[in-house]
């Protein structure tokens, strides 16, 4: 009895130990890259943010749609990606979309993306061992969340990584991700990811957002 009470406490301690020790170097080590905003139709992109405070290399890295295969689009010309920066895979030509969006060369696009997302698909991103690092699976019909068609939408700081597109929210011109309208009037907001404090405080005022626009976008065709 005596023994089994200070075996457990020994094991709790020791859990806490582990805890205490792994989470500084979770939360410091490394590069974080996560799949931050996308539009599948319009100006279709995807956008891709180093989360973590390590610069990270895009060396090998790809992506690929629901067929989940590492290797598919290559991401090789991303290089190294800073701590903050965030990276485009577009469907455009890289000049065509810099336009379209006002971009200046500070902002890595990868262009002519024939991998493309459909209404109901998958992003998928793979290092350079082939391990997927983030997946979003998204359907407006059958998950839930935003309809990217002519408009972007945005993973939440609180669920990057999660793969919840059912959390994700639309952009609005002028919204807390920054959102500007394309020159076809589409919004979002490729090569910028808020920071998380600017993001976190205007969270309910996104959702108030999400709420009316699926109040409003009842019936709407395919
Ligand atoms: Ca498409
Ligand atoms: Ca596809
Ligand atoms: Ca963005």
């Amino acid at each position: 009895m005596q023994r089994g009470i200070f075996a457990a406490r020994t094991v709790r301690a020791l859990g806490f130990g582990v805890l205490a020790s792994l989470t500084p170097l979770a939360a410091s080590a490394v590069g974080t890259m996560r799949i931050t905003e996308w539009m599948y139709s319009g100006d279709e992109f995807v956008e891709f943010t180093n989360v973590g405070d390590q610069a990270m290399s895009l060396v090998g890295w790809s992506y690929d749609d629901d067929s989940r295969t590492p290797g598919s689009v290559l991401l090789d010309a991303f290089g190294s990606v800073d701590p903050g920066e965030s990276v485009i895979l577009s469907e455009a030509d890289a000049a065509d979309f810099r336009t379209a969006w006002s971009l200046g060369s500070q902002v890595s696009v990868i262009g002519g993306n024939t991998v493309n997302l459909g209404r109901s698909d998958e992003i998928n991103l793979f290092d350079s061992s082939g391990t997927l690092v983030d997946r979003l699976t998204y359907s407006d019909q059958s998950i839930g969340g935003p309809r990217t068609q002519n408009q972007s939408a945005n993973i939440l700081p609180a669920n990057l990584g999660a793969n919840r597109a059912d959390l994700a929210l639309a952009s609005v011109s002028g919204d807390a991700f920054a959102s500007v309208l394309s020159s076809s009037g589409y919004p979002g907001n490729p090569g910028v990811y808020v920071p998380e404090s600017e993001t976190a405080a205007l969270v309910a005022v996104g959702i108030l957002v999400l709420a009316g626009a699926r109040r409003g976008r009842v019936g709407s065709a395919a």
